[in-house]
């Protein structure tokens, strides 16, 4: 198992668009179990391949206050989507900001499992929001893209801001 580094926004890799896994290999399941290890490691609910620099259609999600229940989500597909609502998020490739985001309520979504096996299934709630926030790393989307340019500037003028300081200490 090995931590895997998460990339920051503005990193323009968090731009790039991931492929869909061919064959589900020991390398994948590799590469799916340190994502996770590295998802438990920074706190987060959920990691996107992109977020470590990996351009393939990988997801993990862990909603348990336990952090025992591991979900892995391979080329996932949003088959249908309905309703609206309004939800703070967070993101680990987004440091220390936190706003509202509006996503579909319900969706009804497919992914391949580590073994590769296709499940049908819906969700609501924080699975939702969670698969949906996922499905948009893996096409180079990040939750900010929903805000206002202008708080988008500002955010990007701050994570900058520190990136230098950080660079400096160093
Ligand atoms: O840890 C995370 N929390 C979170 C909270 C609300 C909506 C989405 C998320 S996902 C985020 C981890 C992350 O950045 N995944 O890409
Ligand atoms: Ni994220």
């Amino acid at each position: 198992m090995a931590l895997l580094s998460v990339l920051h926004y503005p990193d323009p890799r968090l731009r790039n668009v991931a492929r869909p896994v061919e064959s589900i290999d020991d390398s994948i399941r590799t590469i799916a179990r340190d994502m996770l290890e590295t998802m438990y490691d920074e706190g987060g609910i959920g990691l996107a391949a992109i977020q470590v620099n990996i351009r393939q259609r990988i997801i993990v999600i862990d909603l348990s206050a336990d952090r025992d229940q591991p979900l892995y989500l391979i080329n996932p597909e949003i088959l249908h989507a309905e309703g609206a609502e309004k939800m703070q998020e967070g993101c680990l490739s987004v440091p220390e900001y936190f706003d509202y985001v509006e996503r579909a309520e319900r969706i009804g979504y497919r992914y391949q499992d580590l073994n590769g096996e296709t499940h049908e299934r819906e969700a609501d709630g924080l699975l939702a929001v969670c698969i949906q926030h996922e499905i948009d790393h893996l096409d180079g989307k990040l939750f900010i893209d929903y805000l206002s340019n202008l708080k988008q500037q500002r955010l990007r003028k701050k994570l900058e801001k520190q990136e230098r300081q950080y660079a400096q200490v160093l």
